[in-house]
């Protein structure tokens, strides 16, 4: 069921009965914090990559130093961006609700920054330096071109997850847990595209859940019981304030 920008009535009352509510988030919810979504053009200088070419441990390792400069003008783009009234909801809900689990694909921070706890980070976190060798968390030199690891003295990367790493162990599986274990399963900004992410959705399809997507624009998933074609910075903080309705 689609529901154009409006919010259906048995939604708050569904997620105010709820024991768990698990909510995945993807770029569309930065998006009105002026974040581009992975698959939105990138502008300027980086428009004639596609990220997904970028976000590979090959075009690392062919060229790093290109690598570098895209996550260094990302993370400036991004520490100048502010959380968006989406991501302040998503923090009051896990106040307000009996238990939320958030987990997110995007690497931006933002939640962090809106208040949000034990936000499981799916692909990493934009800001933090691993030693490409060792994986291990380290802080390099940042006025070198390509970082080098303190301790083995090869290159450093961005603790992201690439196209073609695994995820995270920790955050796979407390993500499983939390899509098997929940009775409402909140799809946010997200186009449904990457998996295992993609496929957490599938995973809370197969138990009691409720599954809601929250999108702009329809997405090729069919698995969401109801669809709210609206942006999430409006129909979040909508979902906060019926809560008391
Ligand atoms: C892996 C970090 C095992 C880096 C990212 C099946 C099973 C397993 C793997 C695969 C599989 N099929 C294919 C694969 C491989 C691959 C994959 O999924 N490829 C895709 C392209 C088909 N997956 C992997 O490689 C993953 N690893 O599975 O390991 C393995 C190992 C080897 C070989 C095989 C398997 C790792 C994937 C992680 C990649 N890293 N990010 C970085 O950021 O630099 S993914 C990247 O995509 C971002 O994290 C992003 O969040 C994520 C998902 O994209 P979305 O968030 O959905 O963003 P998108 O732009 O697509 O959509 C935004 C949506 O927002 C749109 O729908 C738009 O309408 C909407 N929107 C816009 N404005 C708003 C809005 N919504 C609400 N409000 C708004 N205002």
């Amino acid at each position: 069921m689609t529901n154009v920008g409006d919010i259906p009535e048995a939604l708050p009352g569904a997620l105010r009965d709820a024991r768990h509510v698990c909510v995945l988030t993807g770029a569309g919810a930065s998006a009105e914090s002026g974040v581009p979504t992975f698959r939105e053009a990138q502008d300027g200088l980086w428009s004639r990559y596609s990220p997904q070419q970028l976000a590979t441990p090959e075009a690392f390792m062919a060229d790093p130093g290109l690598i570098w400069r895209w996550y260094r003008w990302r993370r400036k783009l991004v520490a100048a961006a502010e959380p968006n009234p989406g991501h302040y909801a998503l923090a009051e809900l896990a106040k307000r609700l009996s238990r939320l689990t958030l987990i997110t694909q995007n690497v931006d921070n933002l939640h962090q920054r809106a208040g949000s706890k034990d936000v499981i980070e799916f692909h990493g976190n934009l800001f933090v330096d691993r030693c490409f060798t060792e994986g291990t968390i380290a802080v390099g030199d940042d006025t070198q071109a390509v970082p080098k690891c303190p301790q083995c003295g090869g290159l450093l990367r961005p603790g992201v997850v690439w196209f073609g790493e695994t995820i995270p162990e920790a955050a796979l599986d407390e993500s499983c847990k939390a899509a098997v274990d929940c009775d409402v399963f909140l799809s946010v900004g997200t186009s449904s595209e990457v998996y295992p992410a993609a496929g957490l959705a599938e995973l809370a399809a197969e138990s009691t859940a409720l599954l809601v997507e929250i999108n702009p624009k329809p997405t090729g998933s069919t698995v969401f019981d109801i669809s709210i074609a609206a942006k999430s910075g409006i129909i979040l903080p909508k979902l906060l304030e019926l809560l008391d309705d």
